[in-house]
């Protein structure tokens, strides 16, 4: 790979739902620009980008993939970002890398579920975006309607075909560009005559196009208000302004399969996809907000976007240059940590290809492998310079399964495993719950904890069980109760005897409390930290349904001792003992986790949405209305939203999302307390 230098350089985000042909596309156009010789397929798991056993086991994209592709005086990082909604993280990571955004459309669906998610996303990142509507070589394929699609679903109406094509389906044979009034067929995209039957659709889509340059600019605007023709230079500036604006979506069309329209497609990425130069990312200095400019002499930034832990060639940082130049063997600081590494493998990347590079120019991305505890996120910077850069927020885990050990074995692996993973992946966490005594994988959905339980097979040789996780509920009292409780065993030998009374009471301001009104010396001191102990050894494992007790104080005011038999572990029995008996004697209650979910969806499936939260004994908080689309927030015990991802996604066909977050603990309404198994409960 040759050389380049910031300003040639273009990082491109491809997205869109799955199954579009974002890899293929990829592979097509590594095809076109000569980088390989033959093109892989998908379905063989033979392409460039979807490298991953996991992939092919899957047939779909799951890691993102950074392939670039050189194209005339470009380098064109091209990151392949998985479709499937589970992976939302890989793009999330992708689009911070990149300055554009490529929405490839399949050309018979039109717009889906991933293309309005994905459009979104730009939208609110104020990322340019460009549209290939692929797969016109389908039978059903419809332009028209793939576009009139996305204007009604993105609610957008500047999203401006640049193309129309010449024919679909089999006979799709290439596409006229409206700027140029010209056509290009084939693979080759071969410059002809636009045929006649296209010449008056092409006349009138290029109305609408020339509409979009005027009103992108104000000289444009003037000129065209007043009748005058505008000329193609200055359709092509109006459209430049206005799709680095943000203010208009270009269209284009092809199929990547047949290597049809994909000339035009690379122009296009050329002339409108900004250069890193032309776009500055915050980053923060000394406490304080700075902007970073994709200048290869200013402060050194790079930032880890991805990471992977390859079984050979172990930690593997993809790291985009914001600003400065990392060059092999320079000392780098980590901005988290603040530790100094050497920069002693440096890599371009494609695919699992890595080459060796020198330089890793501000503007670009390279892989750095072996580096000591640097993670997704993490800033590398020169150690006499700390700057980081503001990354972009990952959402919170929506779906979770308990992960156990197959065999002792797997038991010892299973926590670096778990790590490793987690590393892989912001948006996988694990944890440790004490409550319920689990380990549980969270992710996105079941898909993507499904991967992950894999990947710890094939890659990390850790073998899981995984299970429907229990809820963490917890015990406490809505009363206060008393109890007395006489431990006695004085058979011959050693004795033991010790008699505690105690009462329990509810705690409001939350956690556990122990007290003593003993008057007149009928317990030692030195048996109080005995009953104590015995008290505690109860709360982790609960007294009517085996969770945490919280929330309560225990109070001793009476009790015996023997001269002789009385004894730590004596204490400690009736401790235990007298607790339990008033803990159940006090109303006991189990409490559950309540959250806050948070679902934003198009408007037509709000109902839906608020009538089933009520099903799942949901208090809807409120609504609020986001462009085309309605946020509904309610508060729901953790327990009804166990597999609330699949039941969303089959409620709104794929397009609500949703987000939660733990809020409060709430009794179990008694009617339910008999179905949780626990016994004694008022
Ligand atoms: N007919 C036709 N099929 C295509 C074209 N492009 C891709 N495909 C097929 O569409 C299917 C999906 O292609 P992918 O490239 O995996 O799609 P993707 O967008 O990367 O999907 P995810 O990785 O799951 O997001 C594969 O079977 C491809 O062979 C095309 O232009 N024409
Ligand atoms: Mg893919």
């Amino acid at each position: 790979m040759a050389k380049y230098k910031t300003e040639q350089i273009r990082n491109v985000a491809l997205l869109g739902h799955g199954g579009a042909g974002k890899t293929t596309l990829t592979e097509a156009l590594l095809f076109k620009t000569g980088a390989i010789g033959r093109m892989g397929r998908v379905e063989d798991g033979s392409t460039v980008s979807d490298w991953d056993a996991e992939e092919h086991r899957r047939g779909i994209s799951i890691n993102l993939s950074v392939i670039p592709v050189e194209f005339e005086t470009l380098k064109i990082n091209l990151i392949d970002a998985p479709g499937y909604q589970d992976f939302v993280g890989e793009v999330i990571s992708s689009l911070f890398a990149a300055e554009a955004g490529l929405l490839v459309v399949d050309a018979v669906s039109g717009c889906q579920v991933g293309t309005e998610l994905a459009y979104d996303r730009l939208r609110e990142l104020q990322k340019p975006r460009i549209v290939f509507v692929n797969r016109m070589d389908r039978e059903n394929a419809n332009f028209t309607n793939a576009v009139q699609s996305m204007r009604t679903t993105l609610g957008d109406e500047k999203i401006v075909p640049f193309q129309i094509p010449i024919g679909a389906a089999e006979s799709f044979q290439g596409v006229v560009s409206l700027i140029e009034m010209k056509a290009y067929l084939g693979p080759e995209g071969k410059e002809a005559p636009i045929p006649a039957d296209y010449q008056a659709e092409a006349e009138e889509a290029r109305i609408t196009l020339v509409e979009a340059a005027a009103e992108a600019d104000d000289e444009l605007i003037l000129k065209y208000l007043e009748g005058e023709e505008l000329t193609i230079d200055e359709v092509r500036h109006g459209l430049h302004v206005g799709v680095k604006n943000c203010a208009i979506t270009p269209v284009y069309c092809g199929t990547a399969t047949g290597g049809i329209g994909l000339e035009r497609l690379m122009q296009s990425l050329r002339r409108y996809v900004p250069a890193p130069n032309e776009r500055s990312v915050t980053g923060a200095k000394d406490g304080s907000e700075i902007q970073l400019e994709s200048d290869r002499n200013g402060p050194v930034a790079g930032a880890v976007f991805k990471t992977i832990i390859d079984r050979y060639v172990g930690r593997m940082n993809y790291v985009r240059v914001f600003s400065g130049k990392i060059a092999r063997d320079a000392q780098i600081a980590n901005a988290r940590t603040g530790r100094t590494v050497r920069v002693a493998n440096l890599f371009s990347v494609r695919g699992k290809e890595l080459q060796n590079l020198d330089e890793l120019v501000a503007g670009d991305i390279g892989v750095m492998t072996k580096l000591e505890d640097v993670q997704t996120g993490d800033t590398l910077c020169a150690p006499e310079q700390v700057v980081t850069v503001t990354l972009p927020s990952y959402p919170r885990p929506l779906y979770s399964v308990a992960v156990a050990p197959v065999s002792q074995n797997d038991s010892a692996k299973m926590g670096p495993s778990l790590t490793s993973v987690a590393e892989e992946d912001p948006t996988l966490r694990y944890q440790n719950i004490s409550a319920t005594k689990q380990t549980v994988l969270q992710g996105m959905g079941e898909t993507h904890v499904d991967v992950a339980v894999h990947r710890m097979a094939q890659k990390f040789g850790t073998n899981v069980e995984t299970a429907a996780p229990k809820v963490p509920y917890q015990e406490t009292v809505t009363k206060s109760a008393s109890a007395q409780y006489r431990h006695k065993k004085q058979t011959g030998g050693a004795g033991q005897f010790a008699e505690v009374h105690l009462r329990v009471e509810p705690l409001p301001a939350g956690g556990y409390e122990f007290a003593s009104e003993v008057f007149g010396g009928a317990i030692s001191n030195s048996f109080f930290p005995s009953i104590e102990k015995g008290i505690k050894s109860v709360l982790d494992n609960g007294v009517i349904a085996g969770y945490p007790v919280v929330d309560v104080k225990a109070i001793v005011f009476d009790g015996k001792e023997h001269p002789v038999d009385s004894k730590d572990i004596a204490f400690q029995t009736a401790g235990r003992e007298v607790f339990k008996m008033a803990f159940k004697a006090a109303n006991p209650v189990l409490l559950e986790p309540i959250y806050i979910v948070e679902v934003t969806v198009p408007d037509e499936y709000m109902g839906d949405v608020m009538s089933d939260f009520n099903t799942r004994r949901g208090r809807v908080l409120g609504m609020e209305q986001k462009s085309n689309r309605t946020v509904v927030r309610a508060t729901v015990p953790l327990s009804e939203i166990m597999r609330y991802s699949t039941d969303l996604r089959s409620m709104t066909q794929g397009r609500g999302v949703y987000t939660i977050e733990f809020d409060h603990y709430e009794p179990v309404p008694s009617l339910l307390n008999s179905t949780l198994g626990s016994c004694g409960l008022s």
